[in-house]
């Protein structure tokens, strides 16, 4: 159903117009992942810097996934992504991101590689109590040749390693951006992606 423009700005979905609508003058639309193991927060990351309206795909867990949902270390979760996670993010006047967030469970591996169709390059969000769960995703970009940096979500209670040993645990390559945010906080989530933006501008100015 179309929005109609209310007199106080807002839609009659309750969005600001001009967030929900493309500004005119954005000339580069860019398609970005945001991937990870299960439960690393991607859904929430895509959700705290979306413009719009994220689209989410969340359904409950059930015991008929006990058996192949490792729960270990996650805590009160009660839905998990089933498809994707959509939202946009205009970084400049020119430049609009678009951020699809991919399952995290394995079973999900074929859907995986649908969405992660044309992107440019992926976020890689990583858990400290689990980072042995964040080789399967960076094997999987690696196999479909999309450049990415990764970003430490901190969870209360996780281990806070030095970089280089981070670095060094995750097998990560010189060049690969690491850094870490909350993706409950817009600053730190932005900073993130500005990060990986300008890790894959500098990527193809050499390969030009
Ligand atoms: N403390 C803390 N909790 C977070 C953070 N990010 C997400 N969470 C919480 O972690 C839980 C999992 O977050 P989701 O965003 O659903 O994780 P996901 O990666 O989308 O999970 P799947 O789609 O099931 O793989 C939620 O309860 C969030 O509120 C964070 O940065 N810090
Ligand atoms: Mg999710």
């Amino acid at each position: 159903m179309a929005s109609v423009l209310a007199s106080d700005g807002l839609t009659s979905d309750g969005l600001a117009a001009d967030g929900v609508y493309l500004r005119d003058t954005v000339r580069t639309a860019v398609k970005l992942l945001v991937v990870g193991p299960f439960a690393v927060g991607k859904t929430t990351f895509v959700g705290t810097l979306s413009e719009i309206r994220p689209l989410r795909t969340e359904e409950t867990m059930t015991q008929a996934g006990a058996l192949v949902d490792d729960l270990a270390g996650v805590d009160g979760k009660s839905t998990t992504t089933v498809a994707l996670d959509f939202g946009r993010l205009t970084l400049s006047d020119e430049l609009v991101l678009y951020l699809f967030g991919a399952p995290g469970q394995q079973r999900f591996t074929r859907v995986w590689k649908d969405i992660a169709y044309g992107a440019l390059g992926a976020l890689v969000l990583v858990d400290t109590r689990r980072l042995e769960q964040s080789f399967e995703v960076m094997g999987l970009l690696e196999e479909l040749r999309i450049p990415y940096a990764v970003a430490v979500n901190t969870f209360d209670g996780a281990p806070a390693f030095p970089g280089d040993e981070l670095r060094d645990a995750l097998d990560l390559l010189p060049g690969t951006p690491l850094m870490s945010c909350d993706a409950r906080d817009v600053t730190s989530s932005t900073q993130a992606l500005v990060t990986l933006v300008e890790y894959l501008l500098t990527r193809n100015q050499e390969n030009a």
